[in-house]
């Protein structure tokens, strides 16, 4: 199949996702084609499948925002034409899927059908979908695709619950690469530049926006720190980063708190670390925790949205209710302060993230292109 994927770019779990899939569908022998603003964070050009079409948008004065959806429905369109594209695969409703709809309206002036797959990731819903301004919107491009998909059962009943949805959503999970993961890491795992053999690893990686709860983190490690000799390694980039350097200095564990920024070599702090905080306010799967798990790192979340889905209460972690510091810094501990307990903890984890193993998955976004194609 000839299939243009429309995601963000960026390092938020959504392109993740969204280039990791044309990746692995280019590998099959489907020919991809990212169409997007910006080369795709995680995407190597190194596969004969894979092309990238970047979109312009130029600069005009009299525009106080330039109009971003306009020059993506345009770049879809010419790059349906010109690469005979059967398929649109966009991830997040807004502005996507909306700039789709509007893509497949001008090609079918022009005589050309071409199914579009809409996936939701979660930010589109529950924050940026459920303001009422975008509510119209996104609720027009859910029920305008020809197939919607969700990464969790709890996106779906959500997605359901917020809005006025006509059509069925198939839940299609997030994935890992569990073989590249193993591969990746093999000779390039520098426990020893990062703490000593006594300490512990805690890591937490997101693109620190408010959503994930950034003070709770330093807070639980704070506790940890206690009464374990640890370490945090803050991976990822964002509003709530400066706040949390200040609060690790207010709290006199900046010795033990190094900030990455962002990377995309996530498994490389991954193979040694011990545990993962992720105490995020809502979170429709939680990528971070699953890339985790596929390192053998097991997690401690909450308890909201999709992370029940990923995270398994007591097996691969622990899950507590949002805000609740104390239980997860107790449950962090009781890992932490048992060997043998935090190895059982770490094989059920890797144990638990081979089920959202790629090969497993993909073949269902394959499925739902069939069906598509066949819709149209
Ligand atoms: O984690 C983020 O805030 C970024 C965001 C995105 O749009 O990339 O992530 C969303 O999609 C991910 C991939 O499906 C999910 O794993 C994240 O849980 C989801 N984030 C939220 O729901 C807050």
């Amino acid at each position: 199949m000839k299939i243009a994927i429309v995601c963000y770019p960026t390092f938020g779990g959504s392109g993740v996702v969204a280039t990791e899939l044309g990746l692995e569908l280019a590998r099959r022998g489907h020919e991809i084609h990212f169409i997007t603003y910006s080369q795709p964070v995680r995407l190597a050009l190194l596969n004969p499948n894979i092309h990238y079409h970047e979109v312009h948008v130029p600069e005009y004065p009299l525009f106080h925002y330039q109009p971003y959806e306009l020059a993506l429905s345009s770049k879809l369109v010419d790059m349906v034409k010109l690469h005979k594209i059967e398929l649109l695969h966009v991830h997040y409703a807004i502005p996507h899927a909306y700039a789709g709809y509007m893509a497949k309206k001008m090609l079918k002036e022009q005589g050309i059908r071409i199914p579009m797959v809409t996936t939701l990731h979660g930010t589109d819903i529950t924050l940026v979908g459920n303001h009422p301004f975008y509510k119209p919107a996104v609720s027009f491009s859910i029920n305008h695709s020809d197939i919607v998909t969700s990464v969790s059962q709890d996106l779906k009943e959500e997605t359901y619950r917020l809005f006025d949805i006509k059509r069925e959503i198939y839940v299609i999970p997030n994935f890992i690469e569990i073989d590249k993961n193993k591969m990746d890491v093999k000779s390039d795992c520098h426990r020893s530049m990062m703490a000593t053999e006594t300490q512990k690893i805690v890591t937490h990686i997101s693109n620190f926006r408010k959503v994930k709860r950034i003070p709770d983190i330093v807070k639980i490690f704070f506790e940890i720190q206690k009464e374990i000799p640890a370490k945090l390694m803050m991976v990822g980039d964002g509003p709530e980063r400066a706040g949390a350097e200040k609060l690790c200095e207010d709290l006199g564990i900046s010795d033990k708190v190094i900030f990455f920024g962002n990377s995309n070599e996530i498994n490389k702090i991954l193979c040694f670390s011990d545990l993962f905080l992720l105490p995020s306010e809502t979170e429709s799967f939680g990528l971070a925790a699953l890339e985790a798990m596929a390192s053998g790192v097991p997690v401690i979340s909450t308890n909201t949205g999709g992370l029940p889905e990923v995270n398994r209460n007591g097996y691969s972690g622990y899950l507590s209710n949002v805000g609740d510091i104390q239980d997860m810094a107790a449950k962090a501990i009781s890992i932490l302060s048992d060997d043998e307990k935090l190895l059982e903890f770490k094989e059920n984890a890797l144990q638990l993230a081979q089920e959202f193993d790629i090969q497993n998955i993909l073949p269902m976004y394959e499925k739902v292109y069939e069906k598509a194609l066949k819709m149209n």
